[in-house]
């Protein structure tokens, strides 16, 4: 306790509490566990502090809605911990230099820029230095109030980030139009590819008990633009749609409603059947069809907002329309009908493969997909993911980006870490993110990046969206571990923005997230940015895919053959032997390069030219083959895999000198997590080589130290209880 009342402008009370400030900057040496998120609000920057209060004093701003009142709430409480006073929260213009926020409508001195926030369209703020009433101001605003909310957030982020206000003039508007996290959450609360505890969703208990915790969620949702959430796995069941589970979703659409958060459910193609009394969900059938739209009326009388239907049909033994003899459009459009009166939208997945077929599976989504292009109702949206197989380490963009020019695609990311090592090994998905969205799709000539095809500008689509297969969960920390945030974080701001620079975001994540010290952020957002190539060395090099563990996907298994169907097997991945290794989806393979635009197509089909980072995805080739390094394929082969270990050796270096800056406790998990990644990077790089040689016979290239153990030893691990696997 301060043994003296302090009077304002005494000045050593200024001084006292620039102190205090300025150790909370140089090291925030208080426990922290994660909860906060990017959303902290420790001290600002002391050289700034002064400036920010003297603009930020006083706030002008609405009170008469639920939206309204959040932006009010986290201004409150993002300047008192920015700025250590608790700014003054006026309903009119007051004294000052004020921040005045809100809509034209809510806001009288905010009529002028009524022309101004229509460009920028539903979700789009100014934030701007400007003059209101004659003086000095500061402005937040929008045509909604939502997007007075996002440009709170965006403001709340200059000043956790240590920016300059002076001068400021900033216009947003979001790219994209759906933005979404896909939960893969059970009503048993069992999470499917989850990491993070059980599911936040607490069914049980809704909607009688409405956790903090769902307010918090849409807070750190909100900051980042997210606009939607679907509650449900993808694996589905249709028990979600029955008049219990929907007041427990209308519990939670109330709570996200004032941050903008639609929700949308997992919808069971077999629902009719299984919760509606009929015989067939068959799309073409007129009881099914007047069963659905029953079943949409139902869903917008209590949640007027809802979002919509999110699906997956005919793919993985999940039922659709195909069980008919139908199509894909016709099941999509027949859910898009009974949503359309309201302004709801399907979103039908893409991600399909058939058991029957022998057929190379990375063609498949396309050879189905493509004959059907222009046959979707215009409230549908296919789902893409952001590669042909299924969310690895790394994958050349999915074919059908490009190629269904009528159709508005949705781009589908995983953030939960699946393939890459689950919540302990740091791995930055941004860059992959990027490398997606950057690819040249060719659609159109040169310069069709796959960002503008989602976006809707190649082809002039209204509908656009990204969704991310979520990795939040009931852990303290949300995420399963600290830097697993930052993709959940990167992945909302690339929704916003999908030509966004990951490394900038990285660079705000560290910020909020740990500290503003150069010292500190330099080297974390180096780290970041190298992590995820470092996972593609140490499990999957030179365009490998698919190796991992059988159902769980945790760990090596490259040796594994036995499987229920073949593409869930490594070796029909790696298809390697005595002499090569490599799938060979060239013109003399699969085709699959076939299904990109000619250019792409002409570049993939030749190991020469083909990126070498897509080698193996792409062809055979044997053991000896030369690479542009100069060494042969297995030498480079063993070259990537230390190059990946290695490169976590400096990460769990780099972030063991790091502890000045960091809490305590979040730097000894993440020091204990970097622990266990180098064990795994180890691991996976060991039995992927012993693996390799039973095959191809070969020595080790000099200077690289043989496995630890035998190859019998890897191959008796077996971990029945890995978490997230489906059920
Ligand atoms: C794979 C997952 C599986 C999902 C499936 C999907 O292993 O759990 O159900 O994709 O996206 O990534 O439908």
């Amino acid at each position: 306790m301060l043994p003296l009342t302090p009077r304002r402008g005494d000045r050593a009370w200024v001084l006292l509490a620039g102190l205090l400030a300025l150790l909370a900057w140089v090291g925030d040496a208080r426990a922290e566990d994660g909860y906060a998120l990017w959303l902290r609000y420790v001290p600002a920057d002391p050289a700034r502090v002064e400036d920010y209060r003297h603009r930020l004093g006083d706030v002008v701003a609405p009170n008469a809605t639920p939206t309204q009142r959040a932006a009010r709430d986290e201004l409150r409480r993002g300047l008192t911990g920015l700025l250590g006073s608790a700014p003054r929260l006026h309903a009119t213009l007051a004294g000052g230099r004020p921040l005045v926020l809100g809509t034209p409508d809510s806001s009288p001195w905010l009529a002028p820029f009524r022309r101004e926030v229509e460009v920028l369209g539903e979700d789009g703020f100014i934030l701007r230095e400007g003059r209101i009433d004659g003086r000095a101001a500061l402005v937040i605003a929008a045509r909604r109030d939502i997007g007075v909310l996002y440009g709170t957030f965006h403001l709340l982020r200059l000043l956790q980030t240590g920016q300059p206000l002076a001068g400021l003039d900033i216009r947003e508007a979001p790219k994209l139009r759906l933005r979404v996290l896909d939960h893969w959450d059970n009503l048993d609360r069992y999470v499917e590819r989850g990491y993070a505890g059980e599911s936040i969703w607490d069914w049980h208990k809704l909607p009688g008990w409405r956790d903090p915790r769902y307010t918090d969620y849409a807070r750190a949702n909100a900051s980042i633009g997210i606009n939607g959430a679907v509650l449900n796995n993808v694996n589905s069941n249709a028990r979600v749609l029955t008049p219990m589970y929907l007041e427990k979703v209308e519990a939670l659409a109330d709570v996200f409603r004032p941050y903008g958060i639609r929700v949308y459910l997992s919808a069971r193609f077999s629902a009719p059947k299984e919760i509606g009394g009929l015989d067939t969900a068959d799309p073409l059938d007129p009881r099914v069809r007047a069963w659905w739209k029953a079943k949409a009326d139902e869903i917008y009388k209590a949640i007027p907002d809802f979002g919509g239907f999110l699906v997956k049909a005919n793919s993985e033994g999940q039922p659709g329309p195909q069980d008919y003899g139908r199509n894909h459009a016709d099941g999509a459009n027949m859910l898009a009908e009974a949503l359309a009166p309201h302004g709801g939208v399907v979103m039908w997945r893409a991600f399909v493969y058939s058991h029957e077929q022998p057929d190379d599976r990375a063609r498949q989504a396309y050879d189905e997909f493509v004959p059907l292009d222009g046959a979707f109702r215009d409230n549908v949206v296919v789902q893409v993911k952001n590669g042909a197989i299924d969310f690895q380490p790394r994958e050349p963009f999915h074919p059908l980006f490009g190629a269904m020019p009528k159709t508005p695609l949705m781009m589908e990311f995983q953030i939960t870490k699946e393939y890459l090592g689950f919540a302990t090994h740091l791995a930055y998905l941004g860059p992959l993110y990027e490398e997606t969205l950057r690819s040249d799709t060719f659609a159109r000539g040169a310069g069709a990046s796959v960002a503008n095809v989602v976006d809707g500008s190649l082809e002039g689509h209204a509908l656009s969206g990204m969704a991310g297969v979520a990795n939040i969960g009931s852990d303290r920390n949300w995420s399963g571990s600290h830097f697993d945030q930052a993709n959940w974080y990167a992945f909302g701001r690339m929704a916003w923005n999908p030509h966004a620079s990951s490394r900038a975001i990285a660079e705000d994540w560290v910020r909020m997230t740990f500290s503003n010290d150069p010292r500190f952020v330099v080297p974390v957002v180096d780290m970041m940015m190298a992590s995820r190539e470092a996972v593609v060395d140490y499990m999957t090099p030179l365009g490998l895919h698919h190796l991992m563990g059988r159902g769980h996907h945790y760990g090596p298994m490259p040796w594994d053959a036995g499987a229920p169907r073949a593409d869930w097997t490594p070796v029909y991945y790696h298809r390697a032997d005595k002499a090569g290794i490599g799938f060979d989806r060239s013109s003399r393979g699969s085709n699959a390069v076939a299904q990109y635009a000619p250019p792409l197509a002409k570049r993939f089909d030749d190991p020469a030219q083909v990126p070498e980072e897509f080698l193996l995805w792409f062809h055979h080739l044997r053991w000896d083959y030369p690479t542009k390094s100069g060494r042969p394929l297995w030498d480079e082969l063993v070259h990537r895999y230390d190059r990946g270990v290695d490169e976590v050796k400096k990460m769990r270096a780099t972030w063991g000198d790091l502890s000045p800056y960091v809490d305590a406790e979040r730097h000894a998990q993440v020091a204990a997590f970097l622990a266990i990644q180098q064990d795994e990077a180890q691991w996976w790089r060991d039995a992927s080589i012993a693996y390799w040689q039973s095959l191809n016979g070969l020595p080790l290239p000099v200077g690289h130290s043989p496995p630890a153990h035998s190859l019998d030893y890897y191959e008796s691990l077996e971990f029945p209880y890995a978490p997230g696997d489906g059920k």
